[in-house]
């Protein structure tokens, strides 16, 4: 045993009792392990080994196809209460979902090996760190934590040998049985059970389900924020550097604004990428609030990564990467997928396993295929990533995707209104018929998925944080997909977006002035730099237009949207719901 802590030790006796695997594996994170690992599977064609020269350490895994994302309606929150999850999470009372995850788990590692993998979420020795430890029957997982986490002996160094302050992580890929695949989060014994899954996101438990979920409910007991949110740090030609961290739903381009690459006309400036997917942020003795990204890696969606959209990206995934679910090129050993550089290759195998060719009317890589590839391989990584302190934040961002309502850039007037903002965030369903706005998702903070507790009760803990602290960032929001009249969109996006955060960033440093409105503050036109951009005078207008019987009707779908949180709603947030009425009829 590498360890004598008895909490540990418990832990493992329980899950070894219930599982009764053939074999037990303790992953001490060396790199030898890890290599006969992934030889074995190999061997076993569990993965494919990659082209040594193009992609040298590199995998190629195949998922089974009715396991290829997130499940939400088979992810739970289980707390005492129905109340304690709130009416946005699948809740079963504990004893109920105990019972019934032990009948799947019991004997499920019959003839296999369980491998125990302990982990930290952020870097050794960080105040900010939690220890993780995840039984598992899956090489890939314990591949993929070794890229996503830090994994081994240091977890269990970092743990000691009396604490119980670690998540005990259950997972078993058992028979792969949809209709009985189970993410479940025990906030309360700050443990999780998966089992079915061999995905991604339902399986490498330090992510949404450690980082996120537990995370979140940790940090409302001990007093810090656990958000799904990306953090950067803009560097301007002076060589200061400011840092941002800013929460968007799924398919706004969270990983391309973390990697962003200026414009020609801006290439003095330079974004450092601290995070691409989750924060930890905690008040400092400073008055300011600082923020780690707790991975280690990057699970990013592999279409339409590519030389154009995301060079720093692509270029993590170059050595070192697992690729799940993307096509396989066996004539030269290397992957593909829609929206890639180069041509797609004439015979290859698609996701499915399937012969495929470019005239094949299914796509190759599955539209969620994914790369797992490790931080320290992207070119613009931040100098701080492994900062034990984290960054300091001067902005926090909120975003959505909305065709006309929410203008291009917008501050909250102070905390109290950012909370507003980030709690009402919402997105609109793509592909609108013409003219149409599209349907709304509200998904405050871009955690809808992932709050492991009562979304009221969160909203309040973001209100007290900003009472703890004396310079707090300052709150914006964002919308890159605002639309003209005839469906097309008024803003370039991508690289451009460096100009919005240019004045995000005057702003903090009291800079630019801003012309206050119903919803916030908004630029005075001329503070947005435009130039080298085919934009007139009339579209920046369009942008920064505060259309007030739009938000009107905006506000009917908020108020509906808080209303399922009943006296679980902060008095603040209802308040903040009047005022913006009283200043849209104004
Ligand atoms: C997500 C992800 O689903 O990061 O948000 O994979
Ligand atoms: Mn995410």
């Amino acid at each position: 045993m590498p360890t004598n802590n008895p909490y540990v030790l418990k832990f493992i006796k329980e899950a070894t009792d219930l599982l009764n695997p053939d074999n037990v594996v303790w992953i001490d994170g060396s790199k030898a392990q890890l290599k006969s690992l992934a030889d074995d599977a190999v061997a076993d064609g569990e993965l494919i080994e990659l082209n040594a020269e193009k992609l040298p350490g590199c995998y190629y895994y195949r998922t089974a196809l009715n396991d290829v994302a997130r499940v939400e309606d088979r992810t739970f929150i289980c707390t005492p209460t129905k109340d304690e999850a709130g009416p946005t999470n699948n809740w079963l009372a504990p004893d109920e979902m105990y019972a019934r995850l032990k009948a799947l788990y019991n004997g499920a590692m019959k003839g296999r090996t369980m491998y125990i993998v302990p982990f930290i979420m952020g870097v050794k020795g960080s105040s900010f760190s939690k220890v993780g430890i995840e039984v598992t029957d899956s090489r890939y997982v314990v591949l993929n934590m070794n890229i996503m986490t830090r994994i081994g002996d240091q977890a269990l160094e970092q743990l000691g040998e009396e604490s119980d302050d670690f998540t005990k992580c259950w997972h078993s890929v058992a028979e792969l049985n949809a209709d009985e695949r189970y993410i479940t989060h025990f906030p309360q014994d700050n443990t999780i059970m998966s089992i079915n899954s061999g995905y991604g996101g339902n399986v490498l438990l330090g992510k949404k389900c450690l980082a996120l979920r537990i995370a979140s409910y940790l940090g409302k007991t001990e007093g810090w924020l656990a958000e799904h949110m990306l953090i950067l740090g803009l560097q301007n030609p002076k060589g200061d550097i400011k840092y941002i961290a800013a929460a968007f739903p799924s398919a706004c381009g969270k990983t391309n604004l973390a990697m962003l690459i200026p414009p020609k006309i801006l290439q003095d400036y330079k974004v450092w990428t601290v995070g691409d997917d989750i924060a930890w942020i905690r008040p400092g003795s400073d008055g300011r609030l600082w923020a780690v990204n707790p991975e280690n890696g990057f699970f990013g969606v592999a279409p339409f990564t590519s030389t154009k959209t995301n060079p720093n990206a692509l270029e993590s995934t170059k050595r070192d990467t697992i690729f799940t679910n993307v096509l396989f090129n066996p004539e030269d050993n290397t992957v593909w997928w829609e929206g890639a550089d180069g041509e797609p290759p004439a015979n290859a195998i698609d996701w499915r396993g399937n012969e495929w060719h470019p005239d094949s009317s299914t796509p190759g890589a599955h539209p969620n295929s994914r790369f797992t590839a490790p931080a320290k391989n992207c070119p613009c990584i931040s100098p701080e990533f492994e900062n034990p302190a984290g960054v300091p934040l001067s902005a926090i961002v909120f975003g959505g995707r909305r065709a006309k309502t929410a203008p291009l850039v917008y501050e909250a007037f102070d905390w109290n209104h950012g909370v507003f903002i980030g709690s009402s965030m919402a997105s609109e369903t793509t592909a609108a018929a013409a003219g149409a706005v599209g349907v709304v998702r509200r998904d405050p903070f871009a955690m809808l998925p992932f709050c492991g507790y009562n979304m009221g009760e969160y909203f309040a803990h973001w209100l007290e944080t900003g009472k703890k602290v004396a310079n707090p960032p300052k709150i914006f929001h964002v919308n890159w997909f605002k639309k003209d009249d005839n469906g097309k969109f008024l803003w370039p996006g991508f690289g451009d977006n460096l100009r919005v955060l240019n004045w995000i960033v005057s702003r903090t440093n009291n800079e630019v002035e801003a012309d206050a409105s119903a919803i916030g503050l908004l630029p005075k036109a001329d503070d947005i730099n435009i130039d080298g951009l085919d934009i007139t005078d009339g579209q920046m207008a369009e942008l920064l237009k505060v259309d007030s019987s739009l938000w009107l009707e905006d506000l009917k779908g908020i108020r509906e949207f808080m209303s399922r949180f009943g006296e679980h709603l902060p008095l603040e947030i209802a308040k903040q719901m009047d005022e913006l009425e009283s200043r849209l009829n104004k």
